[in-house]
């Protein structure tokens, strides 16, 4: 027995055109792959919101020469040690520095150790992205 349920849908012409024109420069064979990551981005934007168990990975940017930001990023990111699972640091250029933490917990807490690091003064960018397991 196949697990794979099929249905029909209905939407205007324009709209689905738009899509076919996305999805062709995004690589995808067919409209039920893109579909199917669709409803999955979905439940997962779904599961975020509920606060469930989430990974995530924040990007930060910022100027090691910016006083005391290196100790103060540090300091949050031990305040927070059960949160983190990894952090990578790479010296982009003589002043520039990335650093890639990827957190793990509930998206709430998740969304709070993101926030604190990013709103620390002198990291010029942050971004956080959330995923789960569970997206089907
Ligand atoms: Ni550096």
């Amino acid at each position: 027995m196949s697990n794979i349920e099929r249905f029909g849908i209905s939407l205007p012409k324009d709209l689905l055109e738009k899509f076919d024109k996305i999805i062709l420069r995004k690589g995808y064979s067919c409209r039920s792959e893109a579909i199917r990551d669709l409803m999955r981005d979905n439940i997962i934007e779904h599961s975020i919101a509920e606060n469930k168990e989430v990974v995530g990975t924040l990007t930060i940017i910022y100027n090691h020469h910016t006083r005391d930001l290196s100790d103060k990023l540090t300091d949050i990111q031990h305040c927070f040690h059960n949160q983190i699972l990894a952090t990578t640091h790479v010296h982009l250029d003589r002043h520039n520095c990335a650093e890639v933490i990827i957190l793990k917990g509930k998206s709430g807490s998740v969304k709070q150790v993101a926030d604190k690091l990013i709103s620390a003064k002198g990291v010029k960018h942050g971004k956080l992205v959330m995923s789960t397991t569970k997206g089907g």
